[in-house]
């Protein structure tokens, strides 16, 4: 590994980062790996599958020229990839050569986020950490936490190896909670799963409701299939508390306060009800608790939503004539939507919709949130929760790591972090922070660049990314399998996170032959036999699931009663309401006279969660953290565009740039994100002011649900950059 000799020479002295440059700028690449989709004498193609937390988990080619990647690409062979990246991953290798790439073990040489390091071998490194994992172990392993999400979605790389070391360990269990479990567990309750429409046939819709969606930003693919449906004649409405570069392409943009989503279903289905707009057959043979249903809908005349929407009257009556009449009619449902504390109830009522006007019935009518439920993956074999033997180790909801780190009653005395940045993303990061900073945790962090988790950790342990290893996707957005070849060496030092959790297993005596399975055999036990086709996926690259084009069109819904829940059972034991309801914000808009603004923030569209933040040329396309505010809030508080604004509640103060912006209406503010700490322009972001306060359904975060004040900056104060 000449890298490695190369580094170790730069690398003498402690490291002071971020700013040390600590790597080498010229790449080196060793020779490509794997087995290549096409060769020429010193050129060939690798199929790969992009590993970002995006639904669209599109179809890479890479083609690697003397061990170096010197294109990526979008495969046309996908159809649903059909050849096209978004800004970002077409960035890829631009960010995997980043200067910033680790590619060296690092020990802690300062205090706990100095970002001081000092480099060690891979050796000194895994026995230490095993060691201390080993002792702490011996006392309570419910001490030790994984904390680990997106940063890539491969089965591989994300929820197998690293599984079976934390059951065999006996560690905490971690509730993956940060994203999607409000709506995805209130879909379980009313629809089965994360099921429902394809993709694809949105292109057919008459009707599409982009319902909690910025898709041109994080769903560029379904897109596609909206704007096909357009030129096609269909309408499309935007429902979004931010006029988004999407509301921008939609005929109509309903822009209701954050958390008033189940207000407004409720409403429609009240006008579906008053006009007759129902499919009565369908609900007789498929629903389940329509009379509850009905009588609940009925207190929810337009007149009261507009009042909790904070939108006009008018515009729900013409919505609910537009879906009550228009066939086909399909609702792409997004988790923007559901990070309230109603977010549950919400995803719910939505979802109740296409079972009232049969709109089901047609493969371009229902709902989709996430398509993830209907791949056959074999989770037990990849994790083997069996390890376990019988323990109930503790669980610890992910969302609240800032409480969990704090916790002295039930303390965490090792955090591992991997695949996900917490002190970035994590709400009421003033808490997230002060945990992170006890100098008496121990934390190994597994990345791939100096993000702000990194700088707390006792060790940083070089990541590979998805142009190093073996992977194998499912998707949210669109039903095919994905495989990832390795396209080249890994970088440096770089090992993948499986290498990791391997070589660790080895040295706490794990013998289990399980913790010997290599990353191709983990590929391979991912679906069980026969479950897919494994030949085409390894000849192309991927492979669809063999699914009904309408999947609801006669009922039999994976639900336990085999129809459309909206009365549920299961929610009415777990001392629920059984229904969906409007259920009020944490924070709810005109509650606080010292923190009148509601402030949302949603992902930039430059920017994957906090990865690609370190990415030059796209931080360079977002500029600074902003603050989008509406010209009246701005006018009020003698705020220009441009200007550096405090924004500050109980929890914290964020400072940014604010803009005085058309996409935002009066009451809500935008912070757009996820933007590094430490390259914002005080060491904090929009998580400084999110809440730890959690959702109805699926214990899920509430970052939409924050009150928040706004002031300009005193002058002298504003940080120049
Ligand atoms: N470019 C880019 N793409 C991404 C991401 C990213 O960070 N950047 N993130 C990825 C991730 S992690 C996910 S989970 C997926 C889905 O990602 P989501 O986070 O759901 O992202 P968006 O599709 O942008 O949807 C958020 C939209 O919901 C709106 N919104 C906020 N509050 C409410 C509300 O109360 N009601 C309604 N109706 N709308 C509200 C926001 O203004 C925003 O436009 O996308 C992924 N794709
Ligand atoms: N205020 C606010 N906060 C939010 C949100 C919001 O809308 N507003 N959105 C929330 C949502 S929806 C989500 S999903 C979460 C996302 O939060 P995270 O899942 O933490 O996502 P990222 O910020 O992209 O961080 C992923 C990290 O994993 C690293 N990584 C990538 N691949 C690998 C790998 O193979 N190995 C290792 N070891 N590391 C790897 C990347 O370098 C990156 O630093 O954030 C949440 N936080
Ligand atoms: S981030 Fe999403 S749109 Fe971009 S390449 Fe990856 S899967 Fe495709
Ligand atoms: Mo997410």
């Amino acid at each position: 590994m000449e890298n490695c000799l190369r580094l170790s020479v730069i690398v003498q002295t402690p490291l002071r980062l971020p700013r040390a440059r600590y790597l080498d700028k010229k790449t080196t690449m060793d020779t490509a790996v794997a087995s290549p989709a096409t060769t020429s004498a010193d050129q060939h193609t690798v199929h790969g599958a992009c590993p970002h937390d995006c639904p669209d988990t599109c179809a890479l080619i890479t083609t690697v020229k003397d061990g170096v990647a010197i294109k990526l690409q979008g495969n046309p062979e996908h159809s649903h990839t059909a050849g096209v990246l978004c800004t970002k991953v077409s960035r890829y290798i631009e960010r995997n050569n980043h200067e910033g790439r680790l590619v060296q073990p690092m020990r802690r040489s300062g205090p706990k986020g100095s970002g001081q390091f000092e480099p060690v071998s891979w050796d000194e490194a895994l026995d230490d950490i095993a060691a201390r994992l080993k002792s702490l172990a011996g006392i309570n392993p419910e001490t030790i936490v994984p904390y680990s999400y997106a940063g890539t979605m491969g089965l591989v790389q994300g929820e197998s190896m690293d599984r079976r070391f934390f059951h065999k360990l006996g560690a905490s269990l971690l509730d993956r909670t940060i994203c999607s479990t409000a709506g995805g567990e209130a879909f379980g309750f009313t629809l089965g799963g994360k099921v429902g429409m394809r993709v694809e046939f949105f292109s057919e819709a008459k009707l599409i409701l982009i319902w909690g969606s910025n898709s041109i930003a994080s769903n560029l693919h379904f897109w596609r299939h909206a704007q096909a449906a357009k030129r096609a004649g269909a309408r499309l409405v935007c429902i979004d508390p931010r006029k988004t570069e999407t509301a921008d392409k939609c005929d109509e943009h309903v822009a209701l306060l954050p958390g008033t989503d189940a207000a407004l279903a409720l409403a429609l289905m009240h006008e579906l009800i008053a006009h007759d707009w129902l499919d009565h057959d369908y609900i007789a043979q498929h629903t389940l608790g329509w009379e509850q249903l009905r009588e609940r809908a009925l207190h929810w005349p337009p007149s009261r939503a507009a009042l909790v929407c904070g939108v006009p009257e008018s515009q729900i009556v013409e919505l609910a004539r537009a879906y009550g009449t228009t066939k086909p009619a399909a609702i792409r449902l997004n988790y923007g939507m559901q990070r309230v504390h109603g977010g549950g109830n919400a995803a719910r009522a939505v979802a109740c919709l296409p079972a009232l006007t049969g709109a089901w019935r047609h493969r371009a009518g229902g709902v989709l949130l996430s398509s993830s439920g209907q791949y056959p993956i074999d989770r037990a074999a990849l994790q083997r929760p069996d390890l376990l033997a019988g323990r109930t180790p503790r669980t610890i909801n992910m969302v609240k790591i800032g409480d969990a780190l704090l916790d002295n009653a039930n303390p965490i005395n090792a955090l591992v972090v991997y695949n996900s940045n917490p002190v970035a993303v994590a709400p009421d990061s003033g808490k997230v922070v002060k945990g992170f900073e006890r100098e008496d945790l121990f934390t190994v962090v597994l990345e791939q660049f100096q993000t702000d988790t990194a700088d707390y950790a006792d060790y940083v342990l070089p990541a590979t990314t998805q142009l190093e290893h073996w992977d194998v996707h499912f998707s949210y957005g669109h039903t095919d399998v994905m495989l990832n070849t390795p396209a080249l060496a890994p970088r440096g030092q770089a090992r993948s996170n499986t290498w990791v959790f391997r070589e660790l297993a080895r040295r706490m005596g794990f013998a289990e032959p399980c913790f010997s399975d290599d990353d191709e055999a983990l590929v391979a036990s991912a679906f069980p036999a026969g479950s897919i086709d494994t030949e085409e996926l390894h000849a192309k690259g991927f492979t669809t699931l063999a699914l009904p084009q309408a999947p609801f069109a006669h009922g039999n819904f994976p639900t336990p009663s085999g129809k459309c829940e909206f009365y549920s059972a299961q929610l009415a034991a777990m001392g629920q309401d059984g229904l969906p309801d409007h259920v009020a914000n944490h924070e709810p808009f005109g509650s606080s006279a010292v923190y009148p603004l509601a402030m949302i923030s949603p992902p930039a569209r430059n920017f994957l969660n906090s990865s690609f933040v370190n990415v030059a040329s796209l931080r360079n396309i977002e500029g600074e953290p902003l603050l989008e505010i509406h010209a009246d809030d701005a006018a009020s508080r003698g705020i220009e565009s441009g200007q550096v604004v405090r924004v500050f509640n109980a929890r914290g103060e964020h400072r940014c740039r604010a803009e005085v912006s058309r996409r935002a209406r009066p009451g809500v503010v935008h912070g757009l994100g996820i933007w590094w700490r430490k390259l914002g322009l005080d060491g904090t972001n929009v998580n400084q002011l999110t809440s730890q306060q959690l959702t109805d359904i699926g214990r899920g975060p509430t970052f939409y649900d924050c009150l928040v004040q706004v002031e300009a900056a005193p002058a002298q104060e504003a940080p120049g950059r």
